[in-house]
């Protein structure tokens, strides 16, 4: 007998809706969007989707690190099962990063309860606080923090790219919560994003069976050289903190090539000091980005980049200092819940390929916790972290599709 909750569907017009809607929050011109951890673009992003949430009858609690955990509401304390990602965005990010998982994980628990679904345990959507950590590091702060990865009070004292604090911050928007860090593992994880790259794509794929996230390295250099005048230090007199910095990025390149494979390397911010045109730089600070599916390959990035970097530190008789801004190792999701997923898809004739993440997700944090998968959706031309990104309703209400299914298996299942 087949089981009617089978042909269950979200309602794709009001997930439309709804991502238009959280678009328009920190909504840009380019039709991007920019809405940075803990602005005020953010605050109101957070006001709409926890007043959903609540329009739901959903139980919204807010954690220290302003993570927001909207539970459905039930008789005991059974862990949920949860679904969820960010709604921080980039300074000029697209309108599908993030917010799909999260507006996809809410029409999910929405269609569960419109229609009744009969399941075990609850669902819970969750949105995470400064996923991207492009205005404080690291990235996937909270949900790091709701793993227990990263000590609440260090996370709410670190200092972010303008100066001010993640605990001032959340403060000020009135999103420093009362809920205990670290949170409570759900019974299981899963995440809907897009792709961010351009396999899914090329290849005609609609569902991307995310089997991990690769290794991530973020380190900052600082470069301390001598400013002088730039017309009247001879050139063997210099000590240009901009050109040490300017090779750095070079090498950075070359060695990632060398390496080859899944390495990557991105130098993404470069600022010189005075910066202005008649002034030998003093100092020069880069981020450095780097990536790979192999833990001892990312380290081998790293010391050969650093040992370049010395040579060229000291051949321009400079100084030099690394910070670390975030390291996770690569990550593997649960089989069990990655081949759930597949099946799911597949079960509604999707097309489906097995793909590892290039881009970090909060995901990778809640895999500590509890057993975790990921599905992805193609991205337009790979685009992402761009206000180009795009991705096609039919692939967004796929992916949602398949996303409430694989909840509703979860919640439905045995405990294991
Ligand atoms: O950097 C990343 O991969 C993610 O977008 N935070
Ligand atoms: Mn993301
Ligand atoms: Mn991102």
């Amino acid at each position: 007998m087949p089981d009617p909750d089978d042909q269950l569907e979200i309602d794709f017009p009001r997930l439309r809706d709804r991502l238009d809607a959280l678009g328009r929050v920190g909504g840009r011109p380019d039709g991007g969007n920019s809405r940075l951890a803990l602005t005020d673009a953010d605050r109101e992003g957070r006001d709409l989707v926890t007043m959903w949430m609540r329009d739901l009858g959903l139980e919204v609690g807010i954690d220290r690190i302003g993570n927001i955990v909207a539970r459905q509401r039930w008789p005991d304390s059974a862990a949920p099962v949860m679904a969820g990602s960010h709604i921080d965005t980039v300074q000029a990010g697209g309108r599908y990063d993030g917010n799909l998982g999260v507006l996809g994980a809410l029409e999910a628990v929405t269609t569960v309860i419109e229609h009744g679904v009969e399941l075990r345990r609850p669902l819970a959507v969750g949105v995470f606080t400064n996923e991207e950590g492009a205005r404080f590091a690291p990235d996937m702060m909270g949900s790091l923090v709701y793993a227990g990865g990263l000590p609440l009070e260090e996370a709410l004292g670190t200092r972010g790219i303008d100066g001010a604090t993640v605990g001032e911050e959340l403060a000020r928007i009135g999103y420093s919560g009362s809920v205990p860090c670290p949170g409570t593992p759900p019974y299981a994880f899963v995440e809907l994003h897009i792709e961010q790259g351009p396999i899914l794509e090329h290849e005609g794929v609609t569902i991307g069976v995310v089997e991990g996230v690769q290794g991530i390295s973020w380190q900052e250099l600082t470069v301390t050289g001598q400013p002088n005048h730039a017309g009247t230090t001879p050139m063997r007199l210099r000590h240009d903190a901009g050109v040490v910095a300017a090779h750095a990025v070079v090498a950075a390149r070359e060695i990632a090539r060398e390496i080859g494979g899944d390495q990557v390397a991105t130098v993404g911010s470069f600022k010189l000091d005075p910066g202005l045109v008649n002034v030998i730089p003093g100092e020069a600070r880069l981020t450095l980005d780097l990536r790979h599916t192999d833990e001892e390959r990312l380290k081998e990035a790293e010391s050969r980049i650093r040992s370049r970097v010395s040579e060229l530190v000291e051949s321009e008789a400079c100084m030099s200092e690394w910070r670390q801004l975030a390291r996770f190792e690569p990550v593997a999701f649960d089989p069990r819940v990655v081949d759930l997923v597949e099946h799911t898809a597949r079960d509604r004739n999707h097309t489906t390929r097995r793909i590892s993440s290039g881009a970090g997700h909060d995901a990778q944090m809640m895999s500590r916790l509890c057993p975790t998968g990921m599905i992805f959706v193609p991205s337009h031309r790979g685009i992402s972290h761009n206000p180009a990104e795009h991705t096609d309703d039919s692939d967004l209400a796929a992916g949602a599709n398949v996303l409430l299914h694989t909840l509703v298996a979860l919640a439905r299942e045995e405990e294991i």
